[in-house]
């Protein structure tokens, strides 16, 4: 049904849309809900506009937007039609809205990375017929497109098995090489190969495996989408030297299926990748008849949600590089070659010799290189630290009791004396102490959970199993021992960052809840020894998918890719905190100290025999 324009409700953009620029839509498919944001063709955002899973589809029973097994198998999935009902839904709304798709020149989108879907053997002819063009509602129209009607998605921890087969048969060090990531379970190329062995049976009436991203560019092209090549770097079956499906992976992942998929069938299965400012076709008649979008508005292939971030915030030369506190805290940059991470030379396992490594130097084997989803030839990094904000919060008041604080204080209160604790240290007490509070298991680097307290000299200061607040018997430890972990997670940062070859070179980008405090950006500056510039951008991935959506038009009209620079202005991000030089050389002159205390973890020798041993 058309849902009659509600004029009125955007009576704010009368004026822009007056102008009548194009518009180039983005659209973002996270775990949690779908976001549309349009912008005009200087980059300003006209409409923005969203919906979430659990309460706008409440009959597909999702939590978080998932569908969690909860019988302990880590299998996470979500129902495939819930995107498509979603995608009409968030249409619609716009379309009430008062949204004028008639202005809009290309679609694109973002997708959370890593979920796969799987898509019957109809799927070619029901995307290109029913879905394309039909008048059924699309999650109606898209069932028989389906082999199975769920897809596994990045938070699934199922595919332990699949991992270490996988790692078998490449060897890690060759499967990060190659891949630029180490066999991660929430990665597509495990998720297929379990899928796969679980459901033998079925596996021969399969017609294609989707990426979320590519699945959700098939629904607006009305017809099979190629993955676009970042978003098919979290796959672990990427090359990202040779930009292709790497033959040692393929192998690799039907080994991991036990029989049920061929290195080949896997290949077809796939299809072809395709440089993510591709312009696949113009959007479906479908969309075209129900909403206005114009006959020429082009559909552009998808990318993943990192992808399409790093495109959001604009970091798109070498050296640009951001860091998101939050929950997680996360580092994402571009780099123009991936320095031994990911050598960019093509398969270890061209042939044959999968598992033989004859690279110069072990590659990093923490985080990922993606393709860049803007430069040919490019690479992004993405770093994940699991232990963010909630282990800093667990340390600040664990501080704060010790030095006296009130139970009953407020936030504010607890983040001023985060706040002087941070900024009280001097450089010459920089690494006095190294303190490493981590909850649960760490991703970047692989460290188990626990607390960890070392002294300058090495010394351990904690057992294993109590806390850092075991150390705090005076507000000055307490102070010292806050520092020390908040400190001890951006040295990780750096390191980690270093390692996957990522430098910020001018600037350092910060985003996200933790970027309020002034204390954090500080610190960013002097371990990482850049200013911080701190900028919001909210709805990073649909905004990075409209900018993208430019980008393609744009490489399209020139018959081959331009900078992504030429999209439009970058934002002015203020300066909000210089490198302090005597606290950034201190820094810099610990960080081998904080890679020898992660040594120490993994080889399990950092605790010690009896609490306050000092
Ligand atoms: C990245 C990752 C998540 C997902 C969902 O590797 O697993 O960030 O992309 O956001």
């Amino acid at each position: 049904m058309r849902v009659p324009a509600a004029p009125g409700r955007w009576s704010s953009n009368s004026a822009a849309a007056a102008s009548a620029s194009p518009l180039f839509l983005g659209l973002d498919c996270s775990t949690q809900g779908l976001k549309a944001v349009a912008v005009t063709d200087d980059l300003t955002v006209e409409h923005a506009c969203g919906i979430n899973f659990d309460e706008a589809l409440p009959a597909f029973g999702t939590r978080g937007g998932v569908l969690a097994s909860g019988d302990g198998s880590g299998v996470v999935r979500q129902p495939v039609c819930m995107f498509a009902a979603g995608l009409e839904l968030l249409l619609d709304r716009m379309q009430e809205e008062g949204f004028d798709f008639s202005r809009v020149a290309a679609v694109s989108g973002s997708g959370q990375q890593h979920g796969s879907v799987y898509l019957s053997s109809d799927a070619a002819g029901v995307l290109g017929g029913e879905v394309a063009s039909g008048t059924a509602p699309l999650a109606e129209a898209v069932e028989a497109a389906l082999a199975e009607p769920l897809c596994p998605v990045w938070m699934d921890s199922s595919t332990g098995r699949e991992c270490g087969a996988m790692t078998r048969a490449m060897g890690a060090e060759a499967l990060a090489r190659v891949t630029g990531s180490r066999a991660y379970e929430r990665f597509t190329g495990p998720q297929i190969a379990r899928m796969a062995r679980t459901r033998a049976g079925a596996v021969p009436g399969w017609g294609g495996v989707s990426l979320i991203s590519s699945f959700l560019a098939s629904l607006v092209l009305g017809g099979r989408a190629p993955a676009d090549l970042s978003d098919a770097s979290g796959m672990n079956l990427l090359g990202l030297g040779s930009r292709g499906w790497d033959d040692g992976c393929l192998h690799a992942c039907a080994a991991a299926s036990e029989g049920a998929l061929s290195a080949e069938r896997l290949r077809e299965l796939l299809g072809d990748p395709v440089p993510s400012w591709s312009c696949l076709g113009t959007v479906s008649s479908r969309l075209r008849r129900r909403y206005g979008l114009p006959s020429g508005c082009a559909a552009v292939a998808w990318s993943g949600d990192n992808p399409c971030s790093l495109a959001g915030l604009r970091l798109e030369r070498p050296g640009d590089v951001a860091v998101s506190l939050g929950t997680s805290d996360t580092v994402i940059g571009t780099m123009e070659d991936a320095s031994g991470s990911a050598d960019g030379s093509g398969s270890a396992s061209d042939g044959g010799s999968a598992g033989a490594d004859g690279s110069a130097g072990p590659p990093a084997l923490d985080g990922h290189v993606f393709a860049s989803p803007t430069v040919p030839g490019g690479f992004m990094a993405l770093l994940c630290f699991k232990n963010g904000s909630l282990a800093r919060e667990r340390v600040r008041d664990a501080a704060f009791a010790a030095a006296g604080g009130s139970a009953d204080a407020t936030a504010e209160d607890r983040w001023a004396f985060f706040e002087e604790a941070l900024l009280s240290g001097s450089e010459d007490e920089v690494g006095a102490l190294l303190a490493r509070a981590i909850d649960q298991p760490e991703i970047t680097p692989d460290l188990p959970a626990g607390d960890v307290l070392l002294s300058a000299g090495g010394e351990a200061l904690l057992l294993a199993g109590s806390d850092l607040s075991a150390w705090m018997t005076s507000a000055d430890r307490a102070a010292a021992v806050l520092r020390a972990a908040v400190e001890c997670q951006v040295m990780s940062m750096r390191l980690a960052a270093e390692a996957r070859g990522l430098r910020p070179e001018g600037a350092l980008l910060v985003t996200g809840g933790g970027s309020r405090s002034g204390a954090l950006l500080q610190l960013l500056a002097d371990v990482f020894d850049v200013p911080v510039m701190v900028g919001e951008t909210p709805d990073s991935a649909a905004l990075g998918a409209a900018f993208r959506a430019k980008h393609a038009v744009m490489c399209g009209a020139a018959g081959g890719h331009v900078p992504f620079g030429d999209i439009g202005p970058r934002p002015a991000h203020r300066t909000a905190a210089r490198p302090r030089p005597g606290h950034a050389k201190a820094f810099a002159a610990r960080l081998p100290a904080l890679q020898a205390c992660h040594d120490r973890i993994r080889a399990g020798t950092a605790h010690a025999g009896a609490a306050g041993t000092v």
